[in-house]
């Protein structure tokens, strides 16, 4: 088989083996700039723009990808070398392979090569979106205050140096500052990252940053921009380097960074554009009126099962979720944590099946094709530990709830944190407080409660002495017995409770 180079000239010869984009890539104008240009914005919002320009009447709803981080260097020269192409393989649940050549990002820029050009595209009057992936822990949130980090060296020197940014809040006050200077009309900016109200978050987030650093501008972001809800789903694992050799091998594509991922996909957004939006609704994006009910449920049921799983499937020593979650033990301790921790705090929920849901979930997470890696979900848990799974903490403790399995899971890291599993294995922790976390974690082999002192994570959890008891509990039943046999008994005495 002739093997081609994905590029804009080799999409015919690949058009008789895969699905391409049957647009005209040239007519269509970036009226969406996206930030984060990772697994999971290729697999999902790039995804559902690809499918809506098939209709021409959309051509004004392309995506410029904007490649932020020194260290996004590779994915914009793949996309360079690319033209912005990349092939999604949807792996389905009976392991079928389907694939798509995508055509959406139509532009890409790489910031540290050229802020003023970033700014100046994100400020152009045709872009009526900004949206957002630069994941949890990208908003620099002080999570003992739930106030913006002021103190963040990379803040104060892009309040120094504001025509050279360096973070997402630099940026976007640079450009919204232009749009206001140019007349270049409102915009919207959409996060699509797993934060409960993540749309008011960045909100929150971006103006304490303007507060400080261009107060003048409020005025004008008060009536110019808007920051919907949104809640967004698909499971995208890392792509291997075995992704890319069956692509070559069976359909002949040479493709640098395709995309893998699960069928399942989801986004449910609130219909708060200012500048207008494309039609979503006819490629199955859900509008409301009010996200947070579908946000707390998919952060509180399916990223936090993740973490769940992830945390303690990598202690015993798995190391994709599918395996861990086929562990009886580790399964039946997600579903009562679901059920019994999770569950009563969701409401507002009509019209939604949250017992089907969960089975769904337990159905994604055993897809044996998807290969999710635990690397994967354990890294950064310190941003998503305040976004997935303290939340759903702090309500069951107000209403004197049961905190028996959350008190496990965050006992279950921090010896985790350590960096062994029960198979005296070095894990690979990649965490930008792994340091912090390991200096609590030596402490914690003394004093347990150490570990909840960080409150950069924990917040105000270690004041409550219910929780200290039952972590500590947890942490010394973990240590004495390993993982597993905790696991078995926690789910055999908890089945006894129920009858
Ligand atoms: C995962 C998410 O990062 C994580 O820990 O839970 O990336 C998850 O796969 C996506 O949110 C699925 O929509």
């Amino acid at each position: 088989m002739t093997h081609y180079k994905l590029n804009s000239s080799s999409l015919k010869e690949l058009s008789a083996r895969v699905s391409v984009p049957k647009y005209n890539r040239e007519n269509v104008k970036s009226g969406i700039v996206h930030v984060g240009v990772g697994g999971f914005h290729r697999a999902h919002e790039a995804m559902y723009l690809d499918q809506l320009l098939h209709d021409d009447s959309n051509s004004n709803w392309g995506i410029c990808g904007i490649a932020l981080l020194n260290f996004d260097q590779k994915i914009y020269n793949t996309l360079k070398e690319q033209d912005g192409l990349y092939t999604l393989v949807v792996k389905e649940l009976d392991g079928t392979l389907t694939k798509r050549v995508i055509g959406s990002i139509v532009e890409y820029l790489f910031a540290p090569e050229n802020p003023k050009a970033v700014i100046e595209k994100m400020a152009n009057p045709e872009v009526k979106i900004i949206s957002l992936t630069i994941t949890e822990g990208g908003y620099n949130i002080n999570e003992a205050t739930g106030e913006f980090n002021l103190n963040n060296p990379q803040i104060i020197q892009d309040s120094k140096n504001p025509e050279n940014p360096t973070t997402i809040f630099g940026y976007l006050t640079q450009t919204l500052k232009l749009r206001k200077e140019q007349s270049a009309g409102a915009i919207t900016i959409l996060s699509c990252d797993n934060i409960e109200g993540n749309g008011d978050v960045t909100k929150k987030m971006l103006l304490s940053y303007i507060k400080f650093a261009q107060p003048d501008l409020l005025d004008w972001i008060k009536e110019n921009v808007s920051f919907p809800n949104s809640m967004v789903d698909r499971i995208t694992p890392a792509t291997m380097p075995t992704d890319i050799s069956e692509l070559k091998e069976v359909s002949g594509i040479e493709d640098q960074w395709p995309v893998v991922c699960e069928s399942f996909q989801q986004w449910v957004i609130e219909d708060e554009f200012i500048a207008g939006r494309p039609n979503l609704e006819s490629v199955g994006v859900q509008f409301v009126k009010n996200v947070a009910p579908f946000e707390k449920m998919k952060l509180g049921l399916l990223n936090a099962g993740h973490s769940v799983v992830g945390i303690l499937g990598s202690l015993v020593g798995y190391s994709t979720i599918d395996e861990a979650i086929s562990d009886p033990a580790i399964q039946t301790f997600l579903k009562n944590y679901l059920d019994f921790e999770v569950t009563p705090i969701l409401r507002d929920l009509d019209g939604m099946d949250l017992t089907a849901y969960k089975e769904m979930l337990i159905k994604r997470f055993s897809n044996i094709y998807i290969k999710d890696q635990i690397d994967r979900i354990c890294s950064e848990t310190s941003a998503k530990m305040p976004k997935f799974i303290l939340p759903t903490v702090f309500e069951q403790l107000k209403s004197n709830k049961n905190i028996s399995h959350a008190s496990f899971i965050i006992a279950a890291w921090a010896i985790y944190s350590l960096g062994f599993n029960e198979k005296k294995e070095a894990i690979n922790i990649k965490d930008a407080l792994a340091e912090k976390l390991f200096e609590k974690a030596k402490i914690a082999q003394t004093y347990p409660t150490a570990f909840l002192e960080l409150e950069e994570v924990f917040g105000t959890l270690s004041q409550s002495e219910e929780f200290n008891t039952a972590f500590s509990k947890a942490y010394q039943k973990i240590t004495s017995f390993g993982v597993k046999k905790c696991l078995e008994e926690m789910n055999s005495n908890f089945k006894n409770e129920k009858q």
